[in-house]
């Protein structure tokens, strides 16, 4: 087994406020259910449960901050805030791998501001049928999940951006070492964003033309160039929705369960793995569980299972 820490934390976040749709809070639960913490136990991980941040009810906090479109920022901020100061404590002595489960993908920005506090840079393959690479003037939605990755790169509201880091700091992602994987539905300010900003995306065309080894020996090559590590972002909408059906926005054609396990394989083997996070499965879409269990499957193999 690769990977270097041989503890790992296992933090919930049942933040739905970011896709505006009840379920994907529920996803720590169901990932749980699937039975994640035994099988880190059976491939010899010491595992430590952190529970679930508290994410008050939309209805508390139901307004859109003022003058954007940008729905409940108000929770989602806060909540993001206390995410990214318990991944950096997780993170701060070295020995501890934090496993962040969501919840919508707007605690990536969290998760990624408390990953690089005690690390000068560090790259990010974002797993995911979208780039979300909106800001609040390219969203056509106003929901944040869909302003994660770029507000972690430090653009759109500074509200967001400023998440983990306070105003005046500055990023540890360069957009060159964030490397796309699955991308089929871009807005059309996202694909403006993505070559602007030198961000590498391998859609289901590159995906189906090389194969998904090739494709994430290339990820794990450019999100690693330079940096102290690999942060691994997986939506499960990434995959198709019949390996996983549930989540929120199910887009067609998507990467298997198959090529996503060997995705997993592959990023484990460099060794370059510091934190992992699995977001948007939504058990109230689910088929008993499936998109939970694929998720804990996933894991595993990002994790070091292998079958001999
Ligand atoms: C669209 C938006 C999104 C996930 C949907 C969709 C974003 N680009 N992300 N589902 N996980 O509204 O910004
Ligand atoms: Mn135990
Ligand atoms: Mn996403
Ligand atoms: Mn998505």
């Amino acid at each position: 087994n690769p990977n270097i820490c041989k503890q790992i934390s296992v933090l919930g976040v049942p933040m739905d406020l970011g896709a505006d749709r009840r379920g994907v809070d529920m996803g720590p639960s169901a990932i749980r259910c699937a039975g994640l913490e035994a099988r880190l136990e059976q491939l010899g991980y010491a595992v430590q449960d952190e529970g679930d941040l508290v994410v008050r009810r939309a209805k508390a906090y139901s307004s859109t901050l003022p003058e954007t479109n940008m729905k409940y920022a108000y929770e989602i901020v806060r909540v993001n805030e206390e995410l990214a100061e318990k991944v950096a404590a997780i993170t701060a002595a070295g020995d501890w791998f934090p496993l962040i489960l969501g919840g919508d993908h707007s605690i990536a920005i969290g998760t990624l501001a408390g990953v690089t506090r005690y690390k000068e840079r560090i790259g990010v393959i974002w797993y995911d049928a979208h780039g979300d690479v909106n800001t609040p003037d390219t969203s056509p939605s106003g929901n944040i999940h869909g302003m994660a990755l770029a507000a972690a790169l430090g653009f759109g509201h500074p509200a967001l951006t400023g998440i983990g880091i306070g105003s005046g700091g500055v990023p540890r992602i360069d957009p060159r070492n964030v490397v796309l994987v699955g991308a089929r539905s871009l807005d059309p300010g996202e694909r403006i964003f993505l070559k602007q900003h030198g961000v590498t995306v391998y859609t289901m065309h590159e995906i189906d033309r090389i194969g998904i080894s090739a494709v994430m020996e290339q990820a794990v090559r450019l999100a690693s160039a330079g940096t102290e590590g690999v942060h691994l972002s997986l939506d499960l909408d990434g995959l198709d929705p019949e390996d996983a059906p549930g989540v929120g926005t199910p887009v067609p054609a998507g990467i298997s369960l198959r090529e996503s396990l060997l995705a997993m394989e592959i990023l484990s083997a460099s060794g370059l793995l510091t934190s992992a996070e699995f977001v948007e499965v939504n058990p109230v879409l689910d088929l008993r569980n499936k998109t939970a269990k694929a998720a804990v499957e996933l894991i595993a193999s990002l994790l070091g299972e292998t079958i001999m």
